[in-house]
């Protein structure tokens, strides 16, 4: 059960939209049990300065030390489970002509809940990628503290973003297309502070796409959004995508078809 409630506009342009992009960011997975990286005691940037960790230049320095924080995390996602919000997703994915979901998560989560558009704008840390040459591998042939690529014996590195390195460029382009071309944008768990994927809601908002943001806390983006909600994703997206399609109207009606909404 819960106590959110959502405004007949509101699901009616859920239900209208031709083209939905969804960004998500750390808060998405917080309830999976995976740290954010700027809130509170347990947050990534409160506990180690991201200049040590995740940048080329600290893995030019000591690629063991940005090694070994990566392993950590990466062993915390394999063991995390996607949560009520990342399912919600998967399942707003089916009912909507088309959704783009871009993710500056590296965790992985998205897929295994069932998102098939997804875009994994930071990379994604269960794998590992060739320094040099840029193959990637989804497992590490030799065991850390520092794999080597197989192929020409370069060092290995995780396949995510650091900071001061360019995004791929086919992604980027993607997510940027999809932002300009969507009639909604709903931002999930994300403090909008880490450029571009900061710029994405913006570029919808020049649009006219409906901005929607989930995050218990505001954030830069959160004067410009239609609708903010103030609380965790687990409690709201569930909640929203069963007001638009609810479970008994989903049993009688195929997708699409329409069915009266109770708000
Ligand atoms: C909940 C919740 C619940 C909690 N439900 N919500 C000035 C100086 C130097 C650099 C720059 C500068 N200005 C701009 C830059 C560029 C830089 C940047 O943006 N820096 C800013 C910090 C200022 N960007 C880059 O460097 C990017 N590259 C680039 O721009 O290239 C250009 C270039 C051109 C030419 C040559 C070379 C380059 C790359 C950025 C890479 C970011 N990498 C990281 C690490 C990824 C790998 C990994 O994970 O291991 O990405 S940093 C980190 O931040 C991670 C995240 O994806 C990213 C964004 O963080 P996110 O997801 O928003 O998390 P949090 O923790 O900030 O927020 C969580 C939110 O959730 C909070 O708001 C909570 O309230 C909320 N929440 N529980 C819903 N249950």
């Amino acid at each position: 059960m819960t106590d959110v409630t959502f405004d007949a506009h509101l699901i009616d342009r859920l239900r209208s939209a031709q083209h939905i992009v969804v960004l998500t960011g750390a808060g998405m997975s917080a309830e999976s049990g995976i740290a954010t990286f700027r809130q509170g005691p347990s947050a990534l940037w409160t506990n180690v300065d991201p200049e040590e960790v995740a940048t080329p230049k600290a893995f030019g320095r000591d690629p063991e030390r940005v090694w070994r924080w990566h392993l950590e995390r990466r062993d915390s996602m394999a063991a995390a489970q996607p949560n009520p919000g990342h399912i919600a997703l998967a399942e707003l994915e089916q009912h909507v002509p088309r959704l783009t979901l871009i993710t500056q998560n590296v965790d992985g989560l998205h897929r295994r809940a069932g998102s098939h558009n997804v875009i994994e704008l930071h990379g994604n840390l269960l794998q590992a990628r060739c320094a040099t040459e840029g193959t990637i591998y989804d497992t590490w042939p030799a065991p850390p503290p520092l794999p080597r690529c197989p192929e020409c014996n370069a060092l290995l590195r995780p396949n995510v973003v650091w900071f001061g390195e360019r995004l791929d460029s086919a992604l980027l382009e993607q997510a940027q297309a999809a932002s300009f071309d969507c009639d909604m944008l709903i931002a999930i768990g994300t403090s909008g502070l880490v450029a571009p994927a900061a710029t994405f809601p913006m570029n919808a908002r020049a649009q006219r796409a409906l901005l929607i943001e989930i995050n218990p806390e505001k954030t830069p983006l959160s004067r410009h959004v239609r609708y903010g909600f103030r609380q965790p994703v687990g409690h709201v997206l569930p909640a929203l995508v069963a007001a638009a399609w609810p479970p008994s109207a989903r049993a009688l009606a195929p997708l699409g078809s329409p069915a009266t909404i109770k708000t």
